[in-house]
């Protein structure tokens, strides 16, 4: 399927609140388009709780119920529940939540939701920040970068949130790009008709939080994946599968493009490179994205 095949309906409306080049609403339009109207979304604290625009008015097109932070997948598991009660099991119910409502504190809530094999999607925007409260860290935030609470760059690595949730054994695990529309499309459809949880981790490049220019917000998208830093995968039935680039890079097809190319485009790394090269926390960024693909390697290769 090519991006013009997408469907036309649109449920994400102008006038919303984000910034320009926000990756966050790319990511709403896609996924909507693949949910459709028969949709409720659960969005916790977080930059899209202020894009949807403030009552009474709303650029948001489906129903959303705006939940305390720490409880999104709690809230949708009510929904699942009373939604059953109603005989409307058709219904989508889906999460829509950052990295820090999924990494931090709506941790606990979504790995019960998961246990309790509730039928619900969840989605978490990773833009590695603490966006919508002025850029602080969260544990998706990676090694070496600036934020206001890391302000000489962040010490440590970021958790390891693809391997926290594959160990709950749900059906159904995918990491996406909104540099990559049709793969994002084409996981939301197949979670769609998967029952139990899903969990679909898309990457969100955030211009103001990652300090880059508003125009290049797919292009540090399509580095990411490029330089094996955001690794495109789905996680089905115990089984890893690699897609796009990614899967290129797993059957040694195509080399990963050194981490300088993404980190260097971006002012909180800008420290890494001036006033002079800190090769040493480039060497660690770098090691810890040959370690992660290392991992992967072992992941598929049969005993
Ligand atoms: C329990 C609780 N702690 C802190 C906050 C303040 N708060 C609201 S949004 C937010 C940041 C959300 O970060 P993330 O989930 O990554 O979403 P983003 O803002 O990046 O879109 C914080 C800390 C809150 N609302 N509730
Ligand atoms: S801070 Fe980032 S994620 Fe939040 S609205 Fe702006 S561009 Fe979007
Ligand atoms: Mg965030």
């Amino acid at each position: 399927m090519a991006i013009k095949d997408l469907p036309k309906e649109e449920y994400i409306l102008p006038g919303s609140a984000a910034c320009p080049g926000c990756p966050a609403t790319i990511g709403l339009r896609i996924i909507l388009k693949a949910l459709g109207r028969n949709t409720i979304m659960v969005i916790p604290a977080c930059c899209t709780a202020v894009i949807e625009s403030w009552y009474p008015k709303t650029s948001f097109d489906i129903p959303i119920l705006n939940i305390a932070f720490e409880a999104s997948a709690a809230a949708a598991s009510g929904i699942v529940s009373a939604l059953k009660k109603l005989g409307r099991e058709k219904t989508n119910v889906v999460v829509w939540a950052g990295d820090g409502g999924t990494y931090d504190i709506g941790l606990q809530a979504m790995s019960g939701a998961f246990e309790r094999e509730t039928d619900f999607i969840y989605i978490c925007y990773n833009n590695q920040i603490y966006s919508n409260t002025g850029i602080q860290r969260s544990g998706a935030t990676p090694y070496g970068a600036w934020t206001t609470t890391t302000v000489g760059g962040k010490k440590e690595v970021p958790k390891d949130m693809g391997a926290i949730v594959r160990a709950h054994h749900i059906p159904y695990v995918a990491t996406a790009s909104i540099s990559y529309p049709e793969d994002l499309y084409r996981k939301v459809m197949k979670a769609k008709q998967i029952r139990g949880p899903k969990y679909i981790e898309i990457l969100t490049p955030c211009p103001p939080g990652w300090r880059f220019s508003m125009d290049m917000t797919i292009e540090m998208g399509r580095l990411a994946v490029e330089t094996g830093v955001w690794p495109l995968y789905e996680y089905e039935n115990e089984r890893m599968i690699f897609n796009g680039i990614s899967k290129a890079i797993i059957e040694g097809k195509y080399k990963r493009k050194p981490v300088d190319e993404w980190l260097k485009l971006q002012g909180r790394f800008s420290h890494l490179f001036k006033p002079k090269r800190d090769e040493e926390r480039i060497r660690r960024f770098q090691e810890y994205v040959d370690e992660m693909w290392e991992r992967f390697k072992r992941m598929i290769t049969p005993d």
